[in-house]
């Protein structure tokens, strides 16, 4: 084969690295059908892989991976950079010297008996400025076929490294070399848990993984690249890489405004994405559901785009009720891993809707009948669906100068306390209500008591490449540049109350609608609100209560228990107090301000 590209830089990569883990063979991806094709076909051969029932689903296979291998291995993962504080405290520090040579025993002659995969990719859509270059190199053909989906491989970004365009190195490896003439044979390969590294060396912008072949420790664009080192870039360049779904938002009158919103994972990310509004005259599209980059314009306006192209979606709990426009999603040429398996070749999971259509096979390829005590699918079986295959798709999801954003949410699973929406009184204001976001923990598994709120501020706790106080002040800087009537505003929403017997207060799914729709207006500067003590709120006549929502309900809804604010204060002082010194002193004044107007109440 004939130089395969251009790029001095990454030809010496890929063959410093191929020196290091001697596979058998180097493939260069150019992101075609056929390649893709010839990925499931290799994996149909070696076990790895099931064809599903192509009359029901076309186009797509099932993937069971190791138990040991089933999701994020948060402590695995690792920032290394030259001073451990710069990292703070929610990260695993390493240093960077140290991590190289333990990871460099590990990658010496890993694959050996595999191909290496080169596969260059972006994320953004290609011309726009706020898109990144990567270039994975792995032994995994799952990981290459689930980049097909996720992200752009192919000859636009080929051309661009042709022409010296720079990229972020993304080196990946299962971490299980094979003895000669030897194949996995239906073993999903990987490293124990004690040699998976998912290391990020933010100061060169470099990722290296070892060890899992999973979602987010494999797939180096979306959660490596596109957050922990796109964040430290976003710090430094002046711009945002967040943990966010982008939705746009289309009034009876035919006027649309977008938003980008933050959610710990167990929120409903994707079914708001994704959400179907019940509100008469409303529509809602997706631009994406998990990830954001956002940047401010020449005219002061922030634009968002979406870095990737695919849904890696939780499977446990989608259903037609849940997400009709996920479950059409995922009709075709779709990647299920870990689902449950029908008899005629379909996928199942808990909360899919319907009852399982006779004896299943699990995910660990064990026999599975109604009422087995494990659950047929795993908790965070996953789908990977091309986003072009969203009935509610917008348009302009693809246009590289990204989509103005007027309003942005952040929201927890709070059954108590928080109200169903409020608005913060300013940008600083909004970035105080980012950092307090969590989720009540109610699983006594977790060692934690039942009703304590796990911080996760902004929903980037895992996912921050750098000190999360530098991170709220990277925020705070970024919106003090800005003329402040063009700042998007700043809502907190929560879906998830109960009133004091533990009833659901609020039926959430496309309901949801109804509280956009006061966002909406409140951007128009059309929806009136009257000022409390956390924020900006709509009187119950601004909220059209859904079917089962009573005049009381509402009203629970939308009240300051100034009680439980109180002792909202108290528990974010006590997570404040976990960024130490650097916790911008802007944060400590906001919570000794709501704390002051509370006690006034
Ligand atoms: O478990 C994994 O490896 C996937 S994690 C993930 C996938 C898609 C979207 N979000 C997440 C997340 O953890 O936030
Ligand atoms: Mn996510």
């Amino acid at each position: 084969m004939s130089a395969p590209s251009r790029n001095q830089k990454l030809l010496a990569w890929v063959d410093e690295v191929a020196q290091m883990t001697r596979p058998d063979r180097i493939e260069w991806c150019n992101g075609s059908p056929d390649e893709l094709d010839r990925m499931f076909d290799l994996m149909v051969d070696e076990g790895l892989a099931t064809m599903l029932n192509p009359s029901k689903r076309p186009g797509c296979y099932l993937f069971r991976s190791d138990p040991s291998d089933v999701a994020r291995v948060e402590n695995r993962t690792y920032i290394a950079c030259r001073n451990r504080e710069d990292a703070g405290p929610s990260n695993n520090w390493a240093d960077p010297a140290e991590l190289k040579a333990t990871m460099r025993e590990l990658y010496d002659g890993c694959m050996v008996g595999r191909t290496m995969y080169v596969i260059p990719f972006t994320m953004g859509p290609l011309g726009s400025d706020i898109s990144r270059i990567g270039v994975e190199l792995t032994d995994s053909p799952y990981v290459v076929a689930n980049m097909h989906i996720m992200t752009r491989v192919g000859n636009g970004v080929i051309k661009l490294l042709d022409d010296q365009a720079d990229f972020i190195p993304c080196l990946h490896s299962v971490g299980k070399p094979l003895a000669a003439g030897a194949s996995d044979e239906g073993t999903w390969p990987c490293a124990p848990l004690e040699d998976k590294f998912i290391s990020h060396f933010p100061e060169e912008r470099l990722i290296w993984s070892y060890g899992s072949g999973y979602g987010g420790n494999a797939l180096l664009g979306k959660k490596c690249l596109a957050l922990r080192i796109a964040s430290v870039a976003a710090r430094d360049e002046g711009w945002l890489a967040e943990h966010m779904l982008i939705l746009k938002i289309t009034c009876p009158e035919g006027k649309h405004r977008y938003v980008a919103a933050a959610f710990p994972s167990a929120c409903g990310k994707t079914n708001l994405a994704m959400l179907i509004p019940t509100l008469p005259g409303w529509t809602v599209e997706t631009i994406g559901d998990d990830i954001a980059w956002m940047r401010f314009d020449e005219e002061g306006y922030l634009h968002a785009i979406n870095p990737e192209t695919g849904f890696f979606g939780v499977a446990p709990g989608t259903s037609q009720e849940s997400n009709p426009n996920a479950m059409t999603s995922i009709q075709r040429n779709t990647i299920f891993t870990n689902v449950a398996l029908t008899e005629d070749q379909d996928i199942w999971w808990e909360g899919i809707g319907y009852d399982p259509p006779g004896e299943l096979i699990d995910w660990q390829g064990r026999v599975w009948h109604d009422g087995s005590r494990e659950p047929a699918a795993h908790p965070n079986a996953r789908f990977t669906a091309p986003a072009t295959q969203c009935p509610a798709l917008a348009p302009e999801w693809r246009d590289p100068r990204g989509v103005r954003i007027s309003a942005i949410l952040f929201g927890g699973r709070r059954p108590s306390t928080v109200p169903l929406v409020h608005e913060a009184f300013d940008w600083n204001h909004g970035v105080f209500m980012g950092s307090s976001v969590g989720s009540e923990v109610t699983a006594a598994a977790l060692d934690l008591q039942a009703g304590t709120v796990r911080r996760d501020p902004m929903a980037m706790l895992p996912f921050c490449g750098y000190h999360m106080g530098d991170y709220f002040r990277h925020w705070i800087e970024t919106g003090a540049r800005q003329d402040p009537a063009k700042l998007p505003k700043i809502f907190y929403v929560n879906w998830f109350r109960k009133d004091a017997s533990g009833r659901w207060l609020w039926p959430g799914y496309g309901e949801n609608s109804r509280v956009l729709a006061w966002i909406f207006r409140r951007c128009e500067g059309k929806a009136a609100a009257r000022e409390t003590a956390i924020g900006y709120m709509p009187d119950a006549a601004g909220i059209e209560a859904p079917a089962g929502v009573s005049d009381a309900d509402l009203q629970e809804l939308l009240t300051v228990d100034k009680a439980g604010w109180l002792r909202e204060v108290a528990s974010i002082r006590e997570h404040y107090a976990t960024f130490g010194e650097r916790l911008p002193a802007e944060l400590q004044q906001q919570l000794d301000a709501l704390e002051q107007r509370l006690l006034q109440l």
